[in-house]
């Protein structure tokens, strides 16, 4: 009798055993990195005022494959909504007249409007903007739409992979305040 007992029990957790690693084997399969543990790894860079100086700041690079989050640190009643959207290096505007006139037709702030199908400063419908691959791998032009967020409220935050191949450097821009410009340097996947 006892030992029948405890051959059901063996069973029984034998049993949940099994259970347990259907429950996990599905989510590791349809992990789009393989070799990253999801969730394992997270590079935030955060919106926000350092004194008088507002930006983005984060560190100046991220694994292929990591989760990368931009969060809003800031309070759009003061200082406006803000974009983190990826756009060529040749894109940036470099000089103060370039960045005053960044909400042009042709240059890159107005541009980043289109990519939204916005026609002036109003706020989009759907805050993000897709191109290329899932996650944060396209830069865009003036012309060519490239992955985005739009901020609209404070402790806002976007989390996508990084899908952009290594030895990339993203480049990225706020399309509300022109110098809020910022990059970070894809490394090769990290291999758990
Ligand atoms: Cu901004």
């Amino acid at each position: 009798m006892k030992m029948s007992r405890t051959r059901a029990a063996v069973g029984s957790i034998l049993a949940l055993a099994l259970l347990a690693s259907a429950l996990i084997v599905p989510n590791l399969a349809t992990a789009e990195t393989p070799g990253a543990i999801p969730g394992e790894a997270k590079t935030v860079i955060e919106i926000k005022m350092e004194g008088k100086k507002m930006g983005f700041f984060g560190p100046a690079t991220v694994h292929e494959g990591e989760e990368l989050e931009v969060v809003n640190d800031t309070m759009p009643s003061m200082t406006g909504p803000h974009t983190f959207s990826l756009v060529t290096k040749g894109s940036l505007p470099k000089t103060p007249k370039a960045r005053q006139t960044c909400f042009t037709p042709g240059k890159i702030c107005m541009g980043i409007a289109k990519w939204y199908g916005l026609k002036g400063k109003e706020s989009p419908k759907n805050p993000l903007v897709k191109a290329g691959k899932e996650g944060w791998d396209t830069m865009g032009t003036a012309t060519k739409k490239g992955d985005s967020y739009f901020f609209g409220k404070k402790g806002e935050s976007i989390d996508q992979k990084v899908t952009a191949k290594a030895g990339t450097t993203l480049y990225f821009i706020c399309a509300v305040h022109a110098f809020m410009q910022g990059s970070i340097k894809v490394l090769p996947p990290v291999v758990y």
